[in-house]
């Protein structure tokens, strides 16, 4: 079987997802295949460099077109955020599968016209959550719902950068409130507040505080790949996003929970970590040694009691690896997209309608990151909407 996949965004998500659509079903028997027929971006030499070096079969710079193209079965949006809206749900009225980067939106409001959109039109709808689809995280959460953990205390989360600190890091998209809705808020806590939600449940409740540390920057004079960009050397701009946010959280099930996102954590390149402590056992995963796993687990006979380093690259043992490589052959960043990838085209393969993390899941974490924005405007607890 053949998916049609018409990709709207050639930034670094846009190389990401372009890597996953070609190795997909090379490594997964997905019983689909990914045809990469169009590439989209309103920046018409970019994406045809896009399409040249990805084999992407035409390019477009109207996703309009796009996303009513007869021959696209699946619109993949790798944009920034304030197209994801727009072009999701022009997507979802022309009966289109989607993918969507995250975060869902700009805020709650729009995640659930995104929501109403899809259901209206029963069209297969996926975020682009990739922490997901980490075998550690995706092991976390089985040992979770096998119970190892018990009753679960504390969930202790961080998502750390520091690619701006630099105070003459230009303007780039991701800094401006009309672009990119929030900053590390948006960018990061997304993450893992999702990561959370994932392997503990549902939060009920924050208290946050948002700051931004560096109020004025260079406006962009050009990106330069990845997160990289050249700053104009004669006029400045606001920064109208935060920095960092910080918040508490409530969960449904009586853990409490503690989350961070910063781009100001100097050393930190994608420090994305998450600790969970139960009454039974507790579990560490960093990012930055992505294919392992900490379990601390207290049914261990007292003299053997100790923080277990599990090295998750077992096939046939651990998610994902049966597609990959021998055990201790690691993986990395780009595998969790292709990972999520041959979900995406096994579940169109089955004609699955919907396949998680799906719109309606992540406007649950689209309601907690507004939910902290406003709590720190109040500076009090705010209760999260049930969405
Ligand atoms: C930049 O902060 C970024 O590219 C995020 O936008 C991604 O979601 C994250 O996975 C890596 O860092």
């Amino acid at each position: 079987m053949k998916v049609n996949v018409g990709m709207v965004g050639c930034g670094f998500m846009g190389k990401a997802h372009s890597n996953a659509w070609h190795r997909a079903h090379i490594f997964f028997k997905t019983g689909a295949e990914a045809v990469m027929k169009a590439a989209c971006d309103s920046d018409k030499k970019a994406v045809k460099a896009m399409a040249d070096l990805w084999g992407w079969q035409r390019t477009e710079t109207d996703y309009r077109k796009l996303v009513t193209a007869e021959d696209i079965d699946l619109v993949d949006i790798a944009t920034p955020n304030k197209a994801h809206a727009e072009i999701a749900i022009a997507a979802a009225e022309a009966g289109k599968a989607i993918l969507c980067e995250k975060p869902l939106a700009m805020d709650l409001k729009q995640a659930l016209a995104m929501v109403k959109a899809v259901k209206k039109n029963k069209v297969l709808n996926v975020v682009a959550f990739n922490y997901r689809r980490v075998p550690a995280l995706a092991l976390a959460r089985q040992i979770i719902q096998e119970g190892r953990l018990g009753r679960i205390f504390h969930v202790r989360a961080c998502y750390l950068q520091d690619w701006i600190i630099d105070p003459d890091f230009p303007l780039v998209w991701r800094l401006q409130k009309p672009i990119a809705g929030s900053g590390a808020h948006g960018d990061l806590n997304a993450h893992i507040i999702d990561m959370a939600r994932f392997l503990v449940g549902e939060i009920t409740e924050v208290t946050g505080d948002a700051k931004t540390f560096i109020k004025q920057r260079p406006v962009l004079e050009a990106i330069t790949g990845g997160l990289g960009a050249k700053a104009s050397k004669k006029k400045k701009g606001k920064v109208t996003v935060d920095d960092a946010v910080i918040f508490l959280a409530h969960f449904r099930n009586g853990a409490i929970g503690t989350f961070e996102a910063t781009r100001f954590a100097q050393g930190r390149k994608n420090g994305n970590k998450i600790e969970i402590n139960g009454e039974k056992g507790s579990l560490a995963f960093n990012f930055e040694r992505m294919n392992e796993l900490e379990f601390f687990d207290a049914q261990d006979p007292k003299h053997l009691q100790g923080w277990r380093n599990i090295m998750v690259t077992e096939p046939g043992a651990h998610p994902y690896m049966h597609a990959w490589w021998p055990a201790g052959h690691i993986i990395g960043y780009e595998h969790t997209a292709v990972n999520l990838a041959s979900d995406i085209l096994t579940a169109m393969a089955k004609k699955k309608k919907s396949l998680q993390p799906d719109f309606a899941d992540a406007a649950r974490t689209q309601a907690v990151l507004d939910s902290v924005l406003v709590s720190a405007k109040k500076r009090a607890w705010v209760k999260v909407p049930k969405v």
